[in-house]
């Protein structure tokens, strides 16, 4: 089986959670693509109804329109029912790093305002502990003097070989998120070690808006492999 057919397995088990009538939080990423097309199919058939989505980035936002899923925002829709999200490492706690995709502020904010948060991956993104892989944490932070911001988070994790990079676009430009921010990507030697204590002290520098640790988020996370589907509960 190839990458994108676990993540399509995945994401359609999730899919299986849904119930009509609920709020529900659109995730984005390749993996979280295939969830959203698959309620767009059930609602197209009529076998799910009255379903509010609210988007984690505008390309889900504009992904979603093209299905016809009836959309909202947290303004006016603050608790949400359920989100399906993918992920960019699993912890075996369920901790994740998510944000490659650059959607991890309004990820964060949609999944942090969710009862149930289900985390869909492939087999390929299970890690003993963040961080260390040697994959990008992202970090968004303002345009404004975001080279003192990176040489901060820099000075952070120094006993960790900590790299910065700012994150381009396809054209080699600066990425800018849909809220305006740069992504700094920090690469690590080693793992990211006490979570919490690495969370708070990226979230005390200033020019930082938010970062990708999602910590104690995930209620559930669906994970296909090889061997077949696992789902672990919080
Ligand atoms: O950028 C994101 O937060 C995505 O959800 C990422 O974590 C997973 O992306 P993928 O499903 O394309 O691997």
């Amino acid at each position: 089986l190839t990458q994108d057919e676990l993540k399509k397995i995945a994401a359609y088990k999730a899919v299986e959670f849904v119930e009509s009538g609920m709020v529900l939080g659109l995730g984005t990423g390749s993996t979280a693509k295939h969830a959203v097309d698959r309620i767009g199919d059930l609602l197209r058939q009529g076998k799910l109804t009255n379903i509010v989505g609210i988007p984690t980035s505008k390309k889900t936002e504009e992904q979603a329109l093209s299905l016809g899923i009836p959309l909202s925002d947290l303004d006016n829709h603050p608790a949400i029912d359920l989100a399906i999200d993918g992920a960019d490492e699993v912890d075996p706690h369920l901790n994740l790093v998510k944000g490659r995709g650059g959607s991890l502020l309004r990820e964060k904010m949609v999944e942090g305002a969710c009862k149930k948060f289900v985390c869909i991956v492939d087999e390929s993104k299970l890690v003993k502990h963040l961080g260390g892989s040697g994959l990008a944490l992202p970090v968004e932070v303002v345009p404004f003097c975001w080279k003192f911001t990176a040489n901060k988070l820099r000075n952070l994790f120094e006993r960790s070989g900590c790299v910065t990079k700012l994150r381009n676009d396809c054209e080699g430009k600066s990425f800018v998120t849909d809220n305006g921010n740069y992504i700094v990507d920090l690469y690590l030697k080693k793992d990211l070690g006490d979570l919490q204590i690495a969370s708070d002290a990226i979230l005390r520098i200033a020019g930082v808006v938010e970062h990708g640790m999602f910590l104690d988020m995930a209620t559930t996370v669906i994970v296909a492999g090889e061997l077949g589907i696992t789902i672990k509960n919080k």
